[in-house]
């Protein structure tokens, strides 16, 4: 496990620098989920690819960017699932975006998952790990991943990222979040999966939601690449991750690019979507 924490810290280095630097155009290619993508989001697959092939403990990779799981090596114990360049629509805005990886034994389902990590590429390089509890990291001048504290939800938080598009929203998910609001919680939503979760953790708690819309009855976010992997991190730092009314990580994916209606939070508000949703 530490090899592919390891694995992660080098390649982060390697996606700063194509971020700063590199072409941000899209390419005339779409993903698996219809994306198009980024000459970024291909740079990035690639590099993580790279890294993940010198070790001998990854069996199978399975990238948001590939339509198709790929074999790494034969006897290896892990799958590990990842988002190279997630929020890639802000690149062009230069807002934050992030890498999402899940590692998985066995399986590809919440269940098998046995450890998580996102690295957020802002201001700074922060990298966080849910493995034993949840550390955050930040990169340093020289190029190293220093650990900076544990990450705890309080039981309730003060900010709300709705994702979805509005007009799609059901009614009973409208009133939620207008109570929400009503109650007095804040407007956090860039529209980064990584940099909005990233902010509910650290400032202690809130809702971060993607629900099921008209035009996405399923969801927008990946369960094996996005939503499992922040739902262990959530989970291990005190809060939740709901669908609604089941727990994200008893869900099972019956193919690679499956998505969920997704809502992550602490403790206090996940209460509140239970009882729209349950
Ligand atoms: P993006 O399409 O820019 O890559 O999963 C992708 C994602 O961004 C998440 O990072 C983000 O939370 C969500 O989609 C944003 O979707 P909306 O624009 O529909 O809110």
């Amino acid at each position: 496990m530490e090899e592919i924490f390891e694995a992660i810290k080098t390649v982060s280095v390697k996606i700063q620098n194509a971020l700063a630097y590199e072409d941000t155009n899209y390419t005339n290619a779409t993903n698996a989920t219809g994306d198009t993508q980024l000459a970024l989001d291909v740079k990035c697959d690639m590099m993580i690819q790279e890294q993940f092939s010198k070790l001998k403990c990854i069996k199978q990779i399975i990238s948001e960017e590939k339509p198709e799981a790929m074999d790494i090596h034969e006897d290896g114990k892990y799958i590990v699932a990842y988002d190279p360049l997630d929020g890639s629509s802000l690149v062009d805005v230069n807002l934050s975006v992030g890498s999402i990886f899940g590692i998985y034994k066995h399986r590809v389902d919440g269940e098998n998952l046995v450890s998580s990590a996102y690295v957020v590429f802002g201001p700074r390089v922060e990298l966080v790990i849910a493995h034993n509890g949840v550390k955050l990291y930040r990169l340093n001048e020289d190029k190293k991943f220093v650990f900076v504290k544990d990450i705890k939800l309080n039981q309730k938080g003060k900010h709300n990222a709705p994702g979805g598009t509005q007009k799609n929203w059901e009614a009973k998910h409208k009133q939620l979040i207008d109570d929400i609001f009503k109650d007095g919680y804040r407007l956090r939503y860039s529209g980064g999966m990584v940099p909005d979760l990233h902010q509910i953790l650290l400032k202690g708690g809130g809702l971060f939601s993607y629900p099921a819309t008209s035009d996405a009855p399923k969801g927008k976010l990946r369960m094996a690449f996005e939503v499992f992997p922040f739902a262990f991190v959530f989970e291990s730092a005190g809060g939740e991750g709901v669908d609604g009314s089941k727990r994200l990580l008893s869900l099972s994916p019956s193919h690679i690019h499956d998505t969920t209606p997704c809502f992550f939070g602490s403790v206090d508000e996940l209460k509140r979507v239970r009882k729209v949703y349950g």
